[in-house]
């Protein structure tokens, strides 16, 4: 009889297994065990029949009958497993190195910001800074322009109430700065400028601009050209070239535009200097008498230079950047370029 259980046990397990293997939804799994393992499954139905055998036989069935149970439960288990893990949607592989974190840079206008200022900083120049919507006295009538004054017009303004204007250039913190502190003045003034240009490949109705002022006694146009060649030499390379050309501003008197030889050609003549070797970097002149004298100055104690120039342009001369939209697009795929 003995014999008979154990044979029913060897025959419930091939079948277990062979039930298993045909198993292939968690469903199916699961009449498996109950069909032989369950309370009312096969594997009870045998154990029922202990009582029909000899008490020292038992425990060997009983143990057999366990072995049995233990192999299939493991089997329904390993199956589920396997199962769960072919069926995620990406298999796991450990090995894998893991993603690199983003990481940012900094803006090709911002790079040459900090340039300029980095460089004007070892002549003696401190930054300084001021509000961008500005009282129409502090960005025209103290810089020697008349509101009816065509350069006025010129700037193409955005006013934000009859006195108010978003700045059209840095020129207003120079003056508030010429203001409230006695020379010897150097600042430099970098920020956000605004105009009513069209957007287009090379105008932007905000951009950024970098001034310059000195002031003391005795101050020259040979101080103003020495500095700006220092500049240009440090920013483009010691061979470069620097011109002044004669130039009109309300509120420097003489004015210059300043051109270096052009860095893509090295002063040959081509389609980004459009043939004549030079290229426009600022605009500058030695501070017009008026402005002192609207600032608080003794003017005839006092005299400076200053200029102005925008970094997004000679980023884009420097980087040979084409359109200046390309610089307030944000687009990644040109930004990490610069990274
Ligand atoms: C420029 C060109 C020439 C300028 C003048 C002043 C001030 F406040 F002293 F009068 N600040 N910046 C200046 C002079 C700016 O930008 C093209």
């Amino acid at each position: 009889m003995s014999e008979e259980l154990l044979g029913q046990l060897d025959r419930l397990e091939a079948e277990g297994r062979e039930a298993i293997r045909r198993a292939d939804t968690p469903d199916d799994r699961e009449e498996v065990r109950v069909r032989f393992l369950g309370r009312k499954g096969r594997l009870t139905g045998v154990l029922r029949q202990l009582g029909t055998i000899s008490p020292e036989l038992r425990p060997v069935v009983g143990a057999r009958a366990n072995e049995v149970k233990e192999a299939l439960s493991e089997l329904i288990d390993a199956a589920s497993a396997k199962a769960d893990y072919a069926g995620a949607e990406e298999p796991i592989d450990l090995s894998l190195p893991g993603r690199r974190p983003w990481q940012g840079g900094r803006h090709p206008v911002t790079l040459v910001v900090e340039e300029i200022c980095e460089i004007f900083r070892e002549l003696g120049f401190v930054r300084a800074a001021g509000p961008e919507a500005e009282t129409t006295w502090y960005n025209f009538t103290a810089l020697n322009i008349p509101l009816d004054h065509p350069a006025a017009d010129m700037h193409d303004t955005f006013f934000l109430g009859k006195d108010v204007v978003l700045r059209t250039h840095t020129s207003p913190v120079q003056a508030r700065v010429m203001e409230t502190h006695e020379p010897p003045i150097r600042v430099v003034v970098p920020g956000m400028v605004y105009r009513r240009d069209p957007f287009d490949a090379s105008h932007a109705p905000g951009f950024e601009q970098i001034e310059g002022l000195a002031v003391d006694e005795g101050i020259t146009f040979v101080d103003f050209k020495a500095t700006i060649r220092a500049f240009v030499e440090r920013f483009f390379g010691p061979d470069t070239k620097t011109r002044f050309r004669p130039s009109y501003f309300p509120f420097t008197e003489p004015s210059a535009e300043v051109d270096v030889g052009c860095q893509i050609c090295g002063g040959h003549g081509c389609s980004a200097c459009k043939g004549t070797g030079w290229m426009e970097i600022m605009g500058a002149g030695m501070v017009h008498p008026a402005v002192f004298e609207n600032v608080g100055y003794d003017s005839d104690r006092y005299t400076g230079f200053a200029f102005g120039m925008g970094p997004a342009r000679i980023a884009m001369l420097r980087y040979r950047i084409p359109d200046i939209r390309l610089l307030y697009e944000s687009d990644v795929r040109f930004l990490e370029q610069f990274a």
